[in-house]
């Protein structure tokens, strides 16, 4: 979807992208471009009040070749609303194929399209459905212009109008950490961090040993109000709580096992007054990844770097973590509970 666009702007767009036409060499060239690493670009303020965020250099031209995601997300019970300032300019072309600004309703890349823009007519105003938005800024190798600058602000979901002034939420925060262990939605009433009837927003650290990460597996998990994100989930961060590291959010009747790149997971479960009979129980365990070769396994094939799942034996069941790890990730090596001896990777 293209919005705005006036005869004028596509006069303005065809006389443009047909002047560039000599030196872009068509689509080819930006395709490669946009699957490039994204750069993270630009200066981005967030606040729990709002904010600002724009292209690199704005009001200046934006460099080429620059691909910056932000993502916004609000508070539960919150939406976003996102403004584009009238002073704004990315290169036009026919369905913004080349620099653009693309807005989805939700936390990732693939969730639902609201927008693609590009030219000199600023975006309308954009409201979230939920809590979050995902934008992307996306210039190719050439031809650059101002860009943009756009503010967000958050606004009560009107879903929720009903309720009338909200109480504030309990602070409601656990740390934990270790080669195993256990986190699960019974502890916020077991540790007096909300009432049964209290709506929470509550979040679980956990820190794995030195040079671990971890891998999480729910053994329970419930929605009372499936499909509802809005009322109950249960979310997955990896490396902090930004929402940059929001790894997976299960709101649904299903909730998958996660392997995490860091060793901090952040477990994030959020329930309405409605749905505190939503609960979950996950497993996690921390494994390493060791250079083979120093670990003194032979020949010069196990030089490569290879994972080492480090199974611990404690009251946890080790052993079915452990199988459900093999099966997971069958190249991996793991050490078995009970002994020191090293396990080869499944597929050899
Ligand atoms: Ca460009």
């Amino acid at each position: 979807m293209i919005y705005g666009r006036s005869l004028f702007h596509i006069v303005a767009s065809l006389i443009i992208l047909h002047l560039s036409g000599a030196t872009k060499k068509g689509t080819e060239k930006q395709a490669t471009s946009e699957t490039q690493k994204s750069v993270q670009c630009g200066t981005w303020t967030k606040h729990a009040d709002g904010g600002i965020f724009t292209s690199p250099n704005y009001p200046s031209k934006y460099p080429p070749d620059r691909e910056c995601i932000y993502i916004i997300e609000a508070a539960p019970r919150q939406c976003i609303e996102l403004y584009f300032d009238e002073k704004y300019s990315i290169e036009p072309s026919w369905e913004c194929k080349f620099d653009h600004i693309e807005v989805r309703d939700g936390p990732f890349g693939f969730s639902p399209i609201i927008g693609r823009f590009c030219g000199q007519q600023n975006p309308p105003v954009i409201k979230s459905s939920g809590r979050f938005l995902w934008i992307k800024f996306f210039a190719d190798g050439e031809l650059e212009s101002m860009g943009f600058s756009a503010r967000y602000n958050f606004t009560p979901d009107p879903d929720f109008k009903d309720l009338g002034v909200l109480k504030p939420l309990p602070v409601c925060e656990f740390e934990t950490g270790g080669p195993e262990g256990i986190v699960e939605s019974v502890q916020i009433t077991k540790e007096g961090k909300a009432s049964a009837s209290e709506a929470v927003d509550c979040k679980w650290y956990i820190r794995a040993p030195p040079r671990s990460k971890i891998y999480l597996r729910f053994l329970d998990y419930e929605m009372q109000n499936s499909n509802e994100c809005k009322r109950n989930f249960v979310a997955v961060y990896d490396g902090s709580s930004a929402v940059e590291d929001l790894k997976a959010k299960f709101c649904s009747t299903v909730a998958n096992d996660v392997m995490l790149r860091t060793g901090l997971g952040v477990i994030r479960m959020w329930a309405d007054e409605g749905s505190r009979n939503s609960r979950f129980q996950m497993l996690f365990t921390s494994f390493q990844e060791l250079n083979m070769e120093a670990a003194g396994a032979d020949g010069p094939q196990m030089s490569r770097r290879v994972r080492l799942v480090r199974c611990s034996h404690t009251h946890l069941n080790g052993i079915q973590v452990c199988d459900s790890l093999r099966k997971t990730f069958p190249d991996t090596w793991y050490s078995a509970p009970h002994s020191h001896r090293l396990l080869p990777p499944l597929l050899q």
